[in-house]
């Protein structure tokens, strides 16, 4: 049976900061298990296997079994809650649903005190790592057969109606998804005629498709590596770019850090043209992909081809002139005597960035994409490295096991972020009292997974932006610091400093909270908004040169609307509870902040949301920025128009449910047959709680908090319902928790400030 282990090392070859606190890894243990907990996981998978088409997101019931199992929760005895339409919502039934909730919530948290879970989603992560092991002859070794089964029965679980597989699990099928799943399956070992027709479905889609000449150029550049593609095929990523003075704005190290860090293993790929060995399977791969023999096949024409399934972003002309010009011109040069000279410096530039943002990163990288690039690059530089053999056990972290089978993750997890907001629901409620060793561990898990130092050498050499004081998304072994995930970790830290110290513990000290201040301080940009990683450094238009077709606005970062409101709450927060620390520059700070939120505003009142599920979320976030800066429904019209917007989109059961649609579309669009969505709900009922709409009429509020409680299952869990995580515009990614959380963090204001706010008056 597999076996989620929380906080071990058990390699010699792992690297750590604080002893692996918040490390997630899942092992298959034979022996493990009785009879009736393998019959309970079978049935699961069966269950998911059955709905697929239907419900496409699992709802990571491996982890909540064995959990259940090794914390039982102990007040279930309380019976579920369930409201007639006509019924009030009473002070009892909330306080009953959130009791059953948290009780709930509580048994999924780990030792080390953060709540793991799923963070899968993306389709186009696990291609990358089985194509690295396959041509580093690493796949056998590394992965065990157990592996190989789960991630085969993952991949075949995710597989369209049409043959074809999606971006992410609820996307419709493209070929970046397909032909790179396919090649995914075979390199596992399956063959061209496996499961059950499902494999030739799966190549009849990329043929009828215009064949995998038309994958996405990120698509290119992996089966290049692997030799089921020519290098030809591909628009130069040419590694000098590194070479170049900061000054010009398209320097790498202005870009945002997800794309420096993507493109640079890439370019050392694309500058060195590596390919794997020539094996049987891919002989056999370059007939089962094309529609001409690989010989006839038009590289050059083929560097451009796109299927239209895959095409969020198409190419501006700018770029097939500077393409060609490249791929004509300039890249024949660097191949040969002098130009190699050039090329030899800059691939000896790149190697350098990789190795310091392993060695940064404990081998973990800033994400599942440069992870395994960085590897890949580790061992081409040198297959008998430390450097492989040091990123080699960090594999494990990006892979989680549920129901649906052994995913790729898209991060190391969701850690600290998911704990902070646990955190602030579970404060939220007015019951913390009665959760004390819950938040006690949280507390723990917060105060273990700040960054305490900046990353070594010369920070403006690496393209790095300061760390110490911030709080990472994962853990600290990650490091990578993120304006949002400082806010967040320091607003629940600040939270539970005001809770008695024999319940929750011993609070942060004021040092480390003022560096977290700082780094807060260091990432306002000009026009006052934040980004995520680092400061804006660069303009716009550069997304004319974005060349991953299915992604967009990746090239800077931008600045958010979430991340500018947690600055905003964060230091409020702060400032009531150290009113001498640096209080004109939180002022300032803080106005500038709110301009921002207010200028970025639609003109229907809702705000655009970046990384969930969309309007419901960032509407949320502007509205809390808002009032934490003081503003109110009275005094500002921002606050107004946002109210009129989520009351307008208030379904007729009283929830909220917005699709993934609305992220790409960029419209409010609801979900299938205008269902109500538990997070949604939460956020919009945050939003308007915050916003004062108990005082005005709080009927949206009771209907909501309805909705909420009748939604609570048997057991205090909810149900997992559509992806709400989103990245890059096009792509969605699962938060496993927001389930939880958000019903309680809303059910819970709803109590403390709706229901026992109307007792007072
Ligand atoms: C994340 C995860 C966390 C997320 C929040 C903190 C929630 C957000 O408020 C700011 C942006 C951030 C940090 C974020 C950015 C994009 C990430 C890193 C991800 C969604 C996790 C995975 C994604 C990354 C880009 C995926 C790798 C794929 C590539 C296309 C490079």
């Amino acid at each position: 049976m597999w076996k989620l282990k929380i906080a071990e090392g058990g390699s010699p070859w792992l690297r750590t900061l604080n002893n692996h606190v918040g490390r997630q890894v899942w092992e298959f243990d034979p022996k493990l298990g009785t009879p009736e907990e393998r019959m309970e996981i079978e049935k699961a998978r069966e269950s998911f296997s059955k709905l697929r088409f239907e419900k496409k997101h699992s709802s990571d019931l491996l982890m909540r079994l064995q959990f259940a199992r090794e914390n039982p929760c102990d007040n279930l005895d309380l019976p579920p809650v369930e409201l007639k339409d006509t019924e009030d919502v009473t002070d009892e039934a909330v306080t009953v649903t959130l009791r059953r909730a948290i009780g709930f919530h509580s048994t999924l948290q780990a030792h080390d005190g953060h709540w793991p879970g799923d963070y899968g989603g993306p389709m186009f992560l696990m291609p990358g790592l089985v194509i690295t092991l396959y041509v580093t002859g690493a796949l056998n070794t590394v992965l065990s057969s157990e592996h190989k089964r789960e991630m085969c029965r993952y991949l075949y679980n995710h597989q369209n109606e049409d043959g074809g597989w999606g971006l992410h699990i609820e996307g419709p099928s493209t070929m970046f998804g397909t032909a790179l799943t396919y090649v995914t399956l075979r390199l596992l070992g399956e063959g061209a005629e496996d499961g059950e027709g499902a494999m030739e479905k799966g190549r009849k889609w990329v043929l009828d498709h215009g064949s995998v000449t038309a994958i996405t150029s990120w698509g290119k550049m992996w089966l290049s590596v692997l030799g089921v593609f020519e290098w030809s095929g591909n628009n130069p990523l040419p590694p000098e770019i590194w070479l170049l003075p900061y000054i010009v704005p398209i320097h790498p190290g202005r870009m945002w850090c997800h794309c420096r860090m993507v493109y640079l293993p890439m370019s050392y790929l694309y500058g060195k043209k590596f390919v794997g060995p020539i094996t049987q399977t891919i002989l056999s791969l370059r007939k089962e992909l094309y529609s001409l023999p690989y010989h006839q096949v038009d590289w050059n024409q083929a560097r451009n081809l796109c299927a239209k399934e895959d095409l969020y972003y198409p190419h501006p002309l700018v770029q097939d002139i500077l393409w060609t010009f490249l791929h004509k011109a300039v890249e024949p040069i660097l191949m040969l005597w002098p130009g190699n000279k050039l090329r030899e410096k800059a691939l000896h530039t790149a190697m350098q960035h990789i190795h310091y943002e392993d060695e940064n990163t404990r081998y973990i990288c800033i994400g599942p994409v440069n992870k395994v690039l960085n590897m890949l690059c580790c061992w081409v530089e040198d297959p008998n490295s430390e450097t492989f053999k040091l990123h080699l056990p960090r594999i494990f972290d990006y892979l989680w096991v549920a129901e649906d089978g052994m995913k790729m993750q898209g991060y190391n997890g969701s850690q600290l972020w998911d704990t902070a907001f646990a955190v602030q629901a579970i404060i939220s409620t007015d019951l913390s009292d009665e959760y004390g060793p819950t938040l006690k561990k949280a507390h723990e898990y917060i105060k273990a997974s700040q960054v305490v130092e900046d990353c070594p050498g010369d920070l403006s050499f690496w393209y790095r932006h300061i760390s110490k004081g911030a709080w990472p998304f994962s853990t600290r072994d990650h490091g990578w610091p993120i304006s949002d995930c400082t806010a967040e970790g320091l607003k629940a830290a600040l939270l539970l400093s005001q809770l008695p110290s024999q319940h929750v513990g011993d609070p942060l000290d004021a040092e480390h909270l003022y560096d977290a201040v700082n780094v807060i301080f260091s990432l306002q940009n000009s026009d006052g908004g934040f980004a995520t990683y680092e400061l804006t450094r660069s303009y716009p238009w550069l997304e004319l040169i974005n060349p991953a077709e299915t992604f967009g606005d990746i090239v800077i970062d931008y600045p958010y609307v979430e991340c500018t409101s947690a600055a905003i709450q964060a230091l409020s927060s702060f400032k009531k509870l150290y009113p001498g620390h640096r209080r004109k520059e939180i002022e300032s700070c803080i106005t500038k902040a709110v301009n921002f939120i207010e200028s970025i505003q639609k003109p229907d009142g809702s705000w655009y949301g970046s990384w969930a599920v969309c309007f419901t979320y960032a509407t949320w976030f502007g509205v809390k920025g808002l009032v934490a800066a003081g503003r109110t429904y009275q005094n500002s019209s921002s606050i107004r128009k946002a109210c009129d917007f989520l009351l307008s989109k208030q379904l007729a059961s009283g929830g909220w449910g917005e699709s993934y649609l609305s992220c790409q579309d960029k419209v409010y669009t609801n979900l299938e047959g205008n269902r109500s969505h538990a997070v949604n709900t939460g956020w919009a009922v945050l939003a308007l709680i915050d916003a004062g709409q108990a005082e005005r009429d709080p009927m949206p509020l009771h209907r909501a908090s309805r909705v909420l409680i009748n939604m609570q299952m048997e057991n205090g869990d909810y149900p997992q319902q559509e992806i709400m995580g989103v990245f890059n515009r096009n792509c969605m990614i699962s938060y496993s928790a927001y389930r939880n959380i958000f019903p309680i963090w809303a059910l819970g204001e709803y109590r403390s400030r709706v229901l026992h706010a109307a007792k007072e008056h």
